[in-house]
């Protein structure tokens, strides 16, 4: 770590996928199984025992096999059959299959990723969707008896994998102060042990509530409202670690914080690029579209460190062609980026745009679209221009060659798209890279207009919502005034704690109290022994969740397991003397801005459960007794109370109740497609992104970190990563051959892996190291087991999302 930085400077390693061949030459042999010596988070000694905050360091054997070269077709079909089949039994796993983003049928709890406005097929979901399913259809169950048998203690040396495989929470449980074992309570005396104490603190600023992105809007609108009436605006949610970046970009740049384009324009576009994101594993239903925009002869080009396969060539699972096998190839240009060289190889798209242009008016620019919306385009053009090839080539580890052939094509078309994800947005610059991308769509005018625009593509299958729901720590005055208004009440005005800044109240003790709406917040966050230590001296953690995870095994001194009902399940709200029974329906965003409804049909996982909705909404009513200006207990029994709030407070949500219930559901406003930016400047903004400073000493890597094709984040399905070719292991880190040669590494020998950082070291014990087709100086590893590298005070300033995408590493041989 002494040694004085040096520009990463490796020689170019792209090409297109026609030149592109691996270096791998048949399977390697399997590693063998062995618990490891070294535990690199510690054991923690907590209230309850002692802890072990990560999954037990056992290696389950590595086989490696060549990458696929296609993703989908049929082994997707049998795959996503085969876990429904084995998780959930023929009739819970297939039917509920059916049902998944039909126009009467549940919103796919997987992705975000829209549905077709059109007719829909009765085999529109993807492999990953059915696994998400099947995964919630588990006919598991973890009872109070399951409770008694296991301490938390003994509990935490299982792994994550083991603990989500014990099927679905039945009952509320709480863990006492000083109890090993979590015991069965009551919901009414859960609610009040949480009034307790929240009630308790000395300022409502001491309790913090975090949100998971699968939570409805129903859920989450109330959720929020309840969080600002008991008097703070601390409300973490996930985005806070996924695409903060964007939002960040996309408001300072169009005035308007989410994508602009419909599925439509994705099929009609001319030219689309791919960045940052890995549609076969995390959007695979994104590949129909992307098929059919090549059919109508759009050119794709793919900016990703890894090759990954959807990127590829892709087979349709609904055609009989792509049942046969035959495959689309998707990208036609595949810009093999070094980590964070995404800024350097956009800069130079723009310059090879404007050096078509500075030679004749027009031939790069969209004069009349930039002179009419936009700002500052003198900035960008001098920034442009001034610009190094050398510099850009380098930082970027593209060819200028490979670099001019995007350009001009970009030149050739308006109608051009530039679709991400998380790869670019969990960086050290993540709104550089997003302002980037849309630098080059205003400069084509590729905005407000049929086939063009911004495609920001959502992780959680509702993320979207809960923002446009109001789940936000720093919420823009208007909503605070709507709310005000709508329900009679002084919100606080002061923001509040994202996840990260929440995490380090935890530790610092100015947080007592952590509530979560679904997810895993020990293992989403960075520095997870930073954060086990914060969330382990807490007075109370309260998780309300589907399945038992880490989560509920590193908590304050009390805990409280909320469990809830999936989205495939019916929530009824059963009859009173005065009403006869309500079936409920929730709503949900997708990543295109569409609300649709969603109602599960299948019996409850257990007679205990309550709607997420419910959940909250009676704790509310605990909570807040008097202060109380909204009837809790009604809103609980019928969601259609909260819909009405919702319409009253929310923008583009009037008439809620009503629109939602149409099929199809409607869309929510979009100004930067009417050619409207609410900006500082009343235009769409052009922005100067210096190239990031890559200082990487020797024997260093830049590592990012990704999901595999089993996994949803921390929810791990299995060990196989079928289009990488990794099976049976998670503890990997992927290396280019010529740096494991040089570092004295040989495949699949056994690697401890520091990070560096500040000044700081973390190390991670007892990874395999594998060859893979990575760029020089790149490093991969999985999420969430290379968190305990991440440092938490590592975030991009502006947005403050965590640098999850590229950490200085070292990597030695285990001794
Ligand atoms: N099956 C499944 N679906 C999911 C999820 C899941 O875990 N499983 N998670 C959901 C969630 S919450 C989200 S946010 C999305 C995430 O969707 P993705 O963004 O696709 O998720 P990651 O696996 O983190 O992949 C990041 C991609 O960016 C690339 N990358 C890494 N660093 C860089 C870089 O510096 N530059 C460029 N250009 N690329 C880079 C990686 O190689 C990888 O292909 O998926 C959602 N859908
Ligand atoms: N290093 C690194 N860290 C990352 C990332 C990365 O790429 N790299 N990605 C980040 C991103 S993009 C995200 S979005 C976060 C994800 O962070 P989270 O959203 O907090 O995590 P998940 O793993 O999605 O949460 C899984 C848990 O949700 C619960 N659950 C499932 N379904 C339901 C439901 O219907 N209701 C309720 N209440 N609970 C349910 C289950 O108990 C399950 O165990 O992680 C972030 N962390
Ligand atoms: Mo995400």
């Amino acid at each position: 770590m002494s040694q004085s930085p040096q520009p990463v400077r490796e020689g170019s390693h792209n090409g297109e996928f026609a030149n592109y061949h691996p270096r791998h030459h048949g399977p390697h042999a399997a590693t063998e199984q062995r618990p490891l010596p070294c535990v690199e988070a510690g054991t923690l000694n907590t209230a309850h025992g002692a802890v072990d905050p990560l999954a037990p360091q056992q290696l389950a054997g590595l086989r490696q096999r060549e990458p696929e070269r296609k993703a989908t077709g049929i082994g997707a079909v049998l795959s996503s059959f085969h876990y429904a089949l084995g998780e959930a039994g023929v009739v819970r796993g297939v039917l509920p299959l059916l049902q998944v983003n039909q126009k009467d049928g549940f919103d796919c709890p997987g992705c975000a990723w829209p549905d077709p406005d059109g007719k829909r097929s009765h085999f529109d979901f993807c492999e990953n969707g059915a696994k998400a399913v099947a995964h919630e259809s588990d006919r598991r169950r973890v009872t109070a008896d399951f409770f008694a048998k296991h301490s938390v203690a003994e509990l935490s040396q299982q792994s994550d994998y083991w603990l989500e495989q014990q099927g679905r929470l039945t009952e509320p449980m709480v863990l006492r102060t000083g109890a090993t074992h979590y015991q069965p309570i009551s919901w009414a005396d859960a609610f009040a042990l949480i009034a307790d104490e929240l009630n308790a603190l000395a300022s409502p600023n001491e309790a913090s509530f975090y949100t998971s992105g699968k939570a409805t809007n129903e859920a989450a609108f109330a959720y929020q409202l309840f969080v600002r009436q008991f008097g703070t605006n601390n409300l973490p949610d996930c985005s806070n670690m996924c695409h903060e970046a964007s939002g960040t970009a996309l408001n300072h740049v169009l005035g308007f914080g989410k994508g602009t384009v419909k599925l439509e324009d994705i099929a009609r576009a001319k030219l689309i690029f791919n960045v940052g994101h890995n549609p076969g594993t995390n959007h695979p239903r994104m590949l129909s579209v992307l098929q059919e925009a090549k059919r109508n002869g759009a050119k794709i080009v793919a900016v990703n460190p890894l090759p990954e396969t959807g990127l590829i060539s892709f087979m349709q699972p609904q055609e009989v062609t792509g049942l046969l096998g035959h495959a689309t190839p998707i990208a036609d240009l595949f810009l093999q980026v070094r980590i964070n060289g995404d800024v350097p190889l956009f800069k130079g798209i723009l310059k090879a745009i404007v050096a078509a242009d500075d030679a004749e008016r027009g031939a790069g620019i969209d004069w009349d679209y930039v002179n009419a919306n936009t700002a500052g385009v003198d900035d960008l053009l001098a920034d442009v221009r001034a610009a190094s090839w050398d510099e850009i080539v380098r930082a970027s580890g593209i060819e200028r060659e490979q670099i001019e052939t995007a350009a001009a094509w970009a030149r050739e078309t308006g109608e051009i798209i530039c679709s991400w994800c998380v790869g670019i947005a969990q960086q050290y610059n993540g709104p550089g890279n997003i302002q980037e991308l849309l630098n080059l769509l205003l400069l084509r005018g590729a905005m407000a207009k049929p086939g063009a625009g911004a495609c920001c593509v959502r992780g959680h299958s509702n993320v979207q919502g809960d923002r446009t729901m109001g789940v936000w720590e720093r919420p823009q005055p208007e909503l605070l005034d709507a709310l005000q208004g709508a329900f009679g009440f002084d919100p606080p005005r002061e923001h509040g704690l994202d996840s990260q800044k929440s995490i380090v109240a935890m530790h610092e003790g100015r947080v007592k109290v952590f509530i979560s709406l679904g997810g895993n917040f020990l293992l989403a966050l960075p520095d997870t022994a930073y954060a086990a230590e914060a969330l382990s001296r807490t007075r109370l953690t309260v998780r309300i969740g589907t399945k038992l995870n880490r989560s509920d095994l590193v908590t304050g001194a009390q805990a409280l397991i909320l469990p809830c009902l999936g989205r495939t399940e019916a929530d009824v709200s059963p009859a009173t003397s005065s009403r006869p029974a309500i079936e409920q329906f929730v709503s949900c965003e997708n990543s295109m801005g569409v609300i649709q409804w969603s109602r599960g049909r299948f019996a409850p996982a257990s007679p205990q459960l309550m709607g997420e909705t419910a959940i909250v909404c009676r704790m509310a009513a605990a909570v807040l007794g008097d202060r109380a200006t909204v009837d809790w207990p009604a809103w609980a029994e019928n969601y259609d109370h909260v819909r009405d709030g919702i319409a009253k407070v929310i923008p583009g949500c009037h008439d809620y109740n009503a629109r939602v219930r149409h099929p199809g559901g409607f869309y929510l406003p979009n100004p930067p497609r009417e050619n409207v930016y609410h900006t500082d400047t009343g235009k769409a903004n052009f922005t100067v992104n210096p190239i990031p400073d890559h200082q990487l000493g020797p024997n260093q890597f830049a590592m990012t970190t990704v999901r595999s094709h089993d996994q949803y984040n921390t929810t791990i399905y299995g060990l196989h990563d079928r289009y990488r070719g990794l099976h049976n292991e998670r503890r990997v880190v992927m290396l280019n051959r010529a740096d494991l040669d040089e570092q004295g590494i040989a495949p699949h020998q056994l690697v401890d892996v520091t990070s560096h950082w500040n000044g700081q070291t973390r190390t991670a014990c007892g990874f395999v190291a594998v060859e893979f087709p990575i760029p020089k100086r790149c490093a991969a590893m999985y999420y969430p087991e290379a968190n305990v590298l991440i440092p938490v005070g590592s975030v991009e300033p502006l947005s403050n999302c965590p640098t999850s995408k590229c950490t200085i590493i070292s990597v030695r041989p285990t001794t």
